[in-house]
């Protein structure tokens, strides 16, 4: 299903509220870094962000090197940054 794109200026404002994710693809995407103690805590947070990925319908592009995770969030229906990414990015920072 079609969804808009967020514009520059919505760009900005979402990610004030999100200081730990930057814009990466000229825009049209975000992206976090995590690191955890070891892979099992952060095979686990992979876990946990997989269910709430699938409840959402809205699903990540990701890497995982032993205990660290790059989440990076695009809108292929959109093309682009959407208001879908900030959701699950917010839903993402939620669970740590
Ligand atoms: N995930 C992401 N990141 N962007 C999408 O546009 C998207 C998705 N679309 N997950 C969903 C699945 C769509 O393909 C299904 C048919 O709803």
């Amino acid at each position: 299903m079609a969804i808009a794109r967020l514009n520059e200026a919505e760009r900005t404002a979402a990610l004030n509220d999100l200081p730990e994710w930057s814009e990466t693809r000229g825009g049209a995407a975000i992206e976090r870094q995590f690191t955890f103690a070891d892979f099992s805590e952060a095979f686990g947070f992979m876990t946990r962000v997989a269910l709430l990925a699938d409840a959402q319908d809205h699903h990540p592009e990701w890497s995982n090197v032993y205990n660290r995770v790059t989440i990076a969030l695009t809108t292929h229906d959109a093309d682009g940054l959407s208001e879908r990414d900030v959701a699950m990015a917010k839903a993402i920072d939620a669970l740590l």
